[in-house]
């Protein structure tokens, strides 16, 4: 035991406590015949809470953990503290990357040992503690090796290197038992047209991608593979846009039965989206995997990855998550950072603690949604007219077949009510 949480102990669900408690966080509770802590998979992010120092644009360093500094005495040290920290929270599930657990070696071959150096500890702590890998990845955009992208450099060593530490990335992930893996694409985009072969970049992501596909089932690998959609920043343009974009990215390569995606509620802001639309798009193509449960400050335009704090928007995201069967691979994860002002061990565990009650109420909230049904016999009332025989056979027919139906005078439209603010007033009775 390291002494970074002093008297912390773990947090139990106790919504009367006067101390750090979950007030709405109930693990064995049941909901729609599943237990809440299946539903919701809540994972703890390593690198905001382990590896970032607490600064921004203007200012560094403000944290000082006794972690911080690069040799592999700090990065076992980091590894206690973070599994102290999963077994305070009671959270089943934990995600990395690498950078975020060993330092940079001089060599790849030195940063590859130094990395399996500390997920053979993590297996020994996943083994005692019952925390398990929610996804592995790699981190293909700090160094600034990666400073003009990964698989799209035009730097074909860049290409090569990042091959290789997905590789290695792949392989702990699949040792750990990870249930997924994810491809952020970092700096996979441009600065400026001027210097940039659009068409060979995302060529070069294609092919990546499709090997990193073909090396899964070659291990045996049996987790998802998911991307996770980002407009910009860190470049100006990402080509992993949103949802719907990486949908036809996957689709001209072939990939759309084997990848899915990671959809962070912040990404979704940046790109001019909600969360739950990104979410909505997903299950309609089929291409549903996880959530960062993550949000943006609406008044920046950049991803401030705060702990959601926001109980109407985070129903609205489960609501979609459940009404499309719930996760079965994925889960929520906490790809969020403290304010640079909260220094104390005790903000970790309270942001924690505090996102996980709100997701816990959001929940909750679409759980009971989904159980009253009003909402969707109101959405499905607005379709009835397509479940007439003759409206279906409509969709077998040609243009000028159904342009006929309507000169012959049998059809004349009669507008109908939305009905948006009954429905936004009966999503009021939930939240
Ligand atoms: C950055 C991304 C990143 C991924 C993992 O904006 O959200 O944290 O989730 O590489
Ligand atoms: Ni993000
Ligand atoms: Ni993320």
């Amino acid at each position: 035991m390291t002494d970074f949480f002093g008297t912390l102990s773990p947090l139990r669900y106790d919504p009367e406590s006067d101390q750090m408690a979950f007030r709405h966080y109930n693990p064995d509770e049941v909901l729609l015949g599943k237990r809440m802590e299946d539903h919701l998979r809540f994972a703890a992010a390593y690198w905001h809470s382990f590896a970032w120092p607490g600064g921004d644009p203007f200012g560094g360093q403000t944290f000082e953990r006794p972690w911080f500094g690069d040799t592999m005495e700090d990065a076992r040290l980091k590894a206690d503290v973070a599994f102290e920290m999963f077994q305070i929270l009671n959270v089943p599930y934990f995600c990395f990357h690498d950078a975020d657990i060993r330092p940079e070696g001089a060599t790849f071959a030195e940063s590859a040992r130094r990395f399996s150096e500390i997920t053979d500890i993590f297996a020994q702590k996943m083994e005692q503690t019952g925390t398990r890998l929610l996804w592995g990845t790699a981190n293909l955009f700090s160094h600034r090796r990666f400073m003009a992208g990964a698989a799209s450099n035009p730097d074909p060593e860049v290409f090569a290197w990042s091959a290789a530490t997905v590789k290695n990335c792949l392989d702990a992930t699949h040792a750990l038992g990870g249930e997924n893996y994810v491809l952020w694409g970092g700096r996979e985009g441009y600065e400026t047209l001027l210097n940039t072969d659009l068409a060979a970049e995302t060529e070069h992501m294609g092919r990546f991608l499709s090997v990193v596909v073909d090396y899964k089932h070659k291990i045996g690998f049996k987790g998802a593979i998911l991307v996770e959609p980002k407009p910009q920043e860190p470049t100006k343009h990402q080509y992993d846009y949103d949802v719907g974009t990486v949908y036809g990215f996957l689709k001209r390569f072939g990939l759309e039965d084997e990848v899915k995606m990671n959809i962070e509620q912040g990404h979704a802001i940046l790109a001019g989206h909600s969360f739950e639309h990104e979410i909505a798009m997903a299950q309609a193509l089929g291409i549903f995997g996880s959530i960062d449960m993550n949000r943006n400050d609406y008044q920046s335009g950049w991803d401030t990855d705060q702990f959601p704090n926001n109980v109407p928007e985070v129903a609205l995201a489960y609501y979609e998550i459940l009404k499309g069967g719930g996760f079965t691979s994925g889960g929520t994860n906490f790809d969020a950072k403290l304010r640079r002002q909260s220094l104390d061990p005790e903000d970790l565990i309270a942001a924690h603690a505090g996102a996980m009650d709100v997701c816990a109420r959001g929940l909750k909230a679409a759980a009971a949604m989904l159980e009253d049904g009003t909402l969707e016999q109101m959405r499905r009332n607005r379709y009835a007219g397509w479940e007439s025989p003759d409206a279906q056979a409509m969709l077998g027919m040609d243009l000028e077949t159904i342009a006929a139906k309507v000169a012959d005078g049998k059809i004349d439209p009669m507008p109908r009510s939305g009905r948006q603010e009954i429905l936004e007033n009966v999503v009021n009775r939930f939240v």
